[in-house]
């Protein structure tokens, strides 16, 4: 039997029928009725342009109806869908193209010679938001019928890039089951059910927007209010004709500081979803006195899709991500994989149907984080109650994630490291109000004249706005442990008051 995820999306559709499949500003954009042949026409112009099953073809494109087509023809033709933040620079996008070794690129217009520049022998096709552009043309004029082509439950669907700890991008191979799978669980436990409308305002080249939220709603049938980006005035206006929202934490941080997010606003909700990041239990409470909501705190990695989820009719407890979910089994273990009695802190490591298949082309990565009973080590520090409730409490791995967004301090420090009059940095997650947590560059510099603004004109080009540092500041030396390694968490402590 064939396990192509795209199979349960198209029988979803043909339940939903005539019923909007995405509603932007208020016009039906696509109906379930047409993605048959819609995706078709889109698997079509791929394989015209010579992708064959097993191909990569790496996207970076704006949020859009086409970019969501596109994704569903890649699954449909067996071919593996590599999403990319918009905000990668072309320098950034040309590491993801030399490790994935795509047929086909597809690209805004307005980046065509920049990203032709660092393409190699892929081909390159432009996209625009409005579904303009060369690939748009050929969807266009494609046939309308094309078999789904049969794939395994181990046969790749997608490769998401999650940067390493050492700056080096490692490739997540997510396979057609292991993405099936966690939706469908999703489905029963966040009791998706008919004549739900979620409300779509995430990036779709992230796991949370690309796999949580647009699987929820396609293999539900349900319709999306769809938003390009995130704006709280135009969420909370939604509110009166969905029923689930989904977000990250900064979505409820700038929701909470809205005057319209009532207990009338958001009568007709019904969940709202949070994840990511850790929602701070202010940010919990806050929402709760106002609309009466409590969010659903859930947590996951690109690595494993969702892993836990505070209950949908249990206690939703803030500060917590609740339990592991049904398939999926948890546990808190010392630095040698040993399971530590409950309540204390350490590793979390999980195994499931929901795991990665491996980073792309790099097994020896692949092994450093899987024991060999087939555990996962996430690298995040959660502690368990004796009945299973998850806290994540901290990282074991040099990750900062601001507004959602991941930024690897070693890849920012590489690149400081090689502007002209500096002589070494540490870079730091510090609290911020909106983000969560924001990145600082710890400069020591080799040159005195060396400026905040030098810093940040040495990198721009290097690296994506978002894992910029919102402030750089200059030390004399950076502090060290006795075995000379930076102690990133008293530089933290020095400078956690800097964005209050
Ligand atoms: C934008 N900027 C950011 C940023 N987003 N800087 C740090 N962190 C971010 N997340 C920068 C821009 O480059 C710009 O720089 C300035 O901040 C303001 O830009 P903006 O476009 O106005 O920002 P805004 O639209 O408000 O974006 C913030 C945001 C967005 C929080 C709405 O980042 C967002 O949608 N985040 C969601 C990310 C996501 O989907 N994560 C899920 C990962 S999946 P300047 O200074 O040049 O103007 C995952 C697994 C799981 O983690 O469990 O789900
Ligand atoms: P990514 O690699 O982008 O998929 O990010 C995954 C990481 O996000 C996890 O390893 C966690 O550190 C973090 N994360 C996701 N959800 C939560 C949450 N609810 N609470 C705390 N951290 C989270």
């Amino acid at each position: 039997m064939s396990e192509n995820l795209i199979r349960g999306m198209l029988r979803a559709a043909r339940k939903a029928g005539d019923m909007p499949m995405i509603i932007e500003r208020g016009v039906a954009r696509l109906r379930f009725s047409e993605i048959d042949a819609a995706t078709a026409r889109w698997a079509n112009a791929l394989t015209g342009l010579g992708a064959r099953v097993g191909d990569r073809v790496v996207v970076q494109v704006e949020k859009s109806v086409a970019n969501v087509l596109l994704y569903l023809a890649c699954l449909r033709a067996g071919l593996v869908y590599v999403p990319l933040n918009t905000a990668y620079t072309a320098a950034e996008v040309g590491g993801f193209i030399a490790d994935a070794e795509p047929a086909v690129v597809v690209c805004d217009p307005g980046k065509r010679e920049a990203i032709a520049a660092v393409a190699g022998r892929a081909r390159v096709a432009t996209l625009g938001a409005d579904g303009m552009g060369e690939l748009g043309d050929l969807a266009e004029a494609a046939p309308h019928g094309f078999a789904t082509v049969e794939r395994g439950a181990g046969d790749l669907a997608a490769i998401l890039y999650t940067s390493g700890t050492t700056g080096r991008s490692k490739g997540a191979m997510l396979s057609h089951g292991a993405l099936a799978s966690n939706a469908l669980v999703l489905k029963d436990y966040w009791r998706w059910e008919p004549g739900d409308v979620l409300i779509h305002a995430l990036p779709v080249y992230h796991v949370h927007g690309l796999f949580v939220a647009l699987h929820g709603a396609l293999l539900n049938g349900s319709t999306m209010l769809w938003h390009k980006a995130f704006d709280a005035d135009a969420v909370i206006e939604d509110f009166a004709r969905a029923s689930i929202f989904m977000g990250v934490p900064t979505f409820y941080v700038r929701l909470a500081a809205h005057a319209g997010l009532t207990r009338e606003a958001a009568a007709g909700m019904r969940l709202f979803v949070s994840g990511s990041a850790p929602l701070l239990e202010a940010t919990f409470e806050a929402f709760e006195a106002r609309t009466g909501h409590r969010i659903l705190e859930r947590y996951g990695m690109t690595e494993a899709g969702m892993i836990a989820s505070n209950p949908y009719e249990g206690e939703r407890r803030p500060g917590t991500v609740g339990f592991a979910l049904p398939g999926v089994e948890a546990r808190v273990a010392d630095e040698e994989g040993r399971e530590l009695p409950r309540g204390g802190p350490g590793v979390l490591e999980i195994k499931g149907p929901n795991l990665f298949s491996g980073y792309w082309r790099q097994p020896e990565r692949t092994a450093e984080e899987m024991r060999p009973d087939g555990f996962f080590v996430t690298g995040d520090i959660a502690t368990m109650t004796a009945d299973g409730r998850i806290a994540i409490v901290g990282r074991a791995k040099d990750l900062i994630i601001a507004g959602g967004l991941n930024i690897y301090p070693r890849e920012v420090e590489l690149a400081i490291d090689a502007v002209e009059g500096v002589g070494e940095s540490a870079v730091i997650g510090v609290p911020h109000p909106d983000l969560g947590e924001a990145a600082v560059a710890v400069v020591v510099r080799s040159d005195p004249r060396l400026d905040e603004a030098a810093v940040l004109a040495g990198i721009a080009e290097r690296l994506a706005r978002f894992k910029q540092p919102r402030r750089v500041v200059f030390v004399e030396a950076l502090p060290r442990n006795a075995m000379g390694k930076v102690q990133k968490a008293a530089l933290r402590e020095a400078y956690e008051g800097l964005f209050e």
